[in-house]
Parts: C-alpha cells; sequence; structure tokens
C-alpha cells in the first residue's frame, strides 16, 4: 500500500514538474522561466532572411542555455511586414524583420532609405547603416514601443513583368506594378511612367498569375527564390532602391528580458546579420543566373537609360525631405560621401 502511495505521489509530481515545462536552469544555476521569441519573416525557408533567421536562433539558444527559445515563421504565416509590426506592438509575436520601406508608416524617418538610387553599393549601405546615422535612425523605434536591434540586407530592387523588356523610362508606359506599402515607391513608379499599386508580400505571386497587376520589384534573390520566374518574363537591372531590413522586437518583451539577455539578443541580431548579409550577396549572383537557366530574359540598363530614370524620380527625393527634414536628408548624403572616401 505504502509502495502504491510513493509511487502514485511520484507520478503527480513529475506531472507537476512537466506541467511547469516552461521553467530551466540558467547558467547560474537559477530556476528560470523559459521565454519564447516567435519570429516573423515575409520571405520562405530558401531566403536567405530565414537563413539569418536560423543564425539568430543558434545564437540566442546556444548563448542563453535555451532560457530563451525561438520559433521561426516564414512566408508570412503570422502576417505581413505591416501587420506583424504591429503585432510586436501588441505583444501578438516577438520579433520580425520587415523592409524599412512600409516601416515608414511607423517610423516616417524611414523614409530616408527611400531616396531612388540612394546607395551606389552594398559596401556603401553597410558603412552608413551601421553608423551613426543608420543607428540614430534605428532609435526612432523607441516611440513606436519597438526596439530595432540591427539592419540586415534585402538589397537592391529590380523590375520584372510578363508584358515586355524594359530597356530605357518608356517601357514603363502603363504597366502595371505592384510595389511595397510607401507613398515615394508609388510616387517614383509614377514618375516613371508606371502605373503602380500597394500590395503585401504574400498576396503577390497570385496576382502576377491572375495578370492582376504586371509586374512587381524585387531583388534577384526573391525573384527566384520566390519562384516569380515561373509568372514573369522580363528582368531588369533597374537597382532603383536599395533595400534594408529591419530586425525589430517588441519592446516591452525586450524590457522584459534580463540586462544579460538584453545583450544576448542585441549582439545576436547584428552576428547574424553580419552572416545573412554574406549569404544574400552569394545567393544574389546565383539567383541572376538561375533566372536566366529558367528563361527569362535579362536587360541591363545603359548608363543612359539609368540617367533618364534618375533625373525623372528626382522630385521623390524633395518630397521625402519635406516629410522628414531636410537636415536628415543632408546627414544621409554627407554619411555617404564619407563612407566612399
Ligand atoms: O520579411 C520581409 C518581407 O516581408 C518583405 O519586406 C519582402 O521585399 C519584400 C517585399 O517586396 O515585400
Amino acid at each position: 500500500m505504502k509502495k502504491i502511495s510513493i509511487f502514485i505521489v511520484s507520478i503527480l509530481l513529475l506531472s507537476i514538474l512537466a506541467a511547469c515545462g516552461n521553467s530551466s536552469e540558467s547558467s547560474s544555476g537559477n530556476k528560470e522561466e523559459t521565454k519564447t521569441i516567435r519570429a516573423s519573416i515575409g520571405l520562405n525557408e530558401n531566403h536567405p532572411e530565414y537563413k539569418g533567421l536560423l543564425k539568430f536562433k543558434e545564437i540566442v539558444e546556444e548563448k542563453t542555455g535555451g532560457s530563451i527559445i525561438v520559433e521561426t515563421y516564414p512566408s508570412a504565416q503570422l502576417g505581413d511586414d505591416r501587420t506583424t509590426a504591429e503585432g510586436i506592438q501588441l505583444g501578438t509575436l516577438e520579433v520580425t524583420i520587415p523592409s524599412t520601406a512600409p516601416m515608414v508608416n511607423f517610423v516616417p524617418e524611414m523614409a530616408v532609405f527611400d531616396i531612388p538610387f540612394l546607395f551606389p553599393d552594398e559596401e556603401t549601405a553597410d558603412a552608413v547603416l551601421d553608423g551613426p546615422v543608420g543607428q540614430k535612425l534605428l532609435e526612432k523605434f523607441d516611440s513606436q514601443d519597438m526596439v530595432g536591434l540591427a539592419y540586415w540586407e534585402n538589397g537592391f530592387r529590380n523590375v520584372t513583368n510578363s508584358k515586355r523588356e524594359i530597356k530605357s523610362m518608356a517601357d514603363f508606359k502603363g504597366l502595371k506594378l505592384r510595389t511595397m506599402e510607401n507613398e515615394f515607391h508609388l510616387e517614383a513608379f509614377k514618375r516613371l511612367g508606371a502605373n503602380p499599386s500597394p500590395m503585401a508580400m504574400g498576396e503577390v505571386f497570385t496576382a502576377l498569375q491572375q495578370g492582376t497587376v504586371d509586374g512587381q520589384e524585387n531583388p534577384f534573390a526573391t525573384i527566384y527564390l520566390e519562384g516569380f520566374y515561373e509568372v514573369q518574363d522580363y528582368v531588369t537591372d533597374t537597382k532603383h532602391i536599395y533595400s534594408p531590413f529591419v530586425f525589430l522586437m517588441g519592446k516591452k518583451f525586450y524590457n522584459s528580458l534580463t540586462e544579460e539577455e538584453q545583450t544576448i539578443v542585441r549582439e545576436a541580431a547584428v552576428e547574424a546579420g553580419k552572416y545573412q548579409r554574406e549569404v544574400i550577396r552569394e545567393e544574389s549572383n546565383t539567383s541572376l543566373a538561375g533566372l536566366k537557366e529558367k528563361g527569362m530574359t535579362y536587360t541591363e540598363l545603359t548608363d543612359e537609360a539609368r540617367g533618364e530614370m534618375k533625373e525623372a524620380v528626382k522630385p521623390v527625393a524633395e518630397k521625402i525631405a519635406e516629410k522628414i527634414g531636410k537636415d536628415l536628408v543632408d546627414e544621409m548624403y554627407d554619411a555617404i560621401e564619407a563612407a566612399q572616401k
């Protein structure tokens, strides 16, 4: 009888322990709650953004000894850039890594990155984003209940479509193009003669397939890895905008972490970002090769054609300066110049 009661008590204890499965032993030997980071991205698991996210997961879980676990949600399962940013504000998820462009709806200063043809190359973008101007801009998320931890790379965006080869500005005429949800991208494409409309990433493939839009614009890696070549025939290296990703965490969640954990997630976001930038740069080249192999017609713009486009979209930079202040825009130009010396 006694044996049976010990057995029953042990089973009960075990089930109580299992129910409290949320606690774990920290490196200092203290019992702690396991914290979960639900991290969302809009692109699929083949994209370097997801590889970067897996790197973040690996670093955080290793350095916290498992007291923080990271759950990854690719392909906009938890929502698009805008709704997941709202999600981290509310605490329905903890991390999202959107492009900066749709974040203008939260932090207007992000629009400085929407100046067409702003960065000449990736290295300059790195120097500016990781330097004082970029870091100052990250802090702006604070007032929006978000913490900006790092910039990752989406990359230079290129136009694809199903109608015709884009060799010069005239070829944009009347093209129905999907853009991200950003007023300045819309403005830029209108000035080029296209007929742009904003749309969340998750809807783009179907919209291209059904002909709701004729084309879209994204870096080579996205065009290839999201399979857009199946429904698009032409790709041009417009490189009209360099798109950074911004690694965002909900502020309430961040503040609930210990100081040590805050340092770990901060450093992990930066370290994973360095890795992600390397991967995306390699995959950008292989993706372009892949697009050609899949039969897309690839067009390189002449200097003259790019020059004409740059001229046409100049007023967009002025509108951005009106919205966020000329000082910030000038600061950005100065930082770019300094980075190139
Ligand atoms: O996670 C980022 C993606 O959701 C998104 O920003 C990708 O460039 C993108 C787009 O065109 O929507």
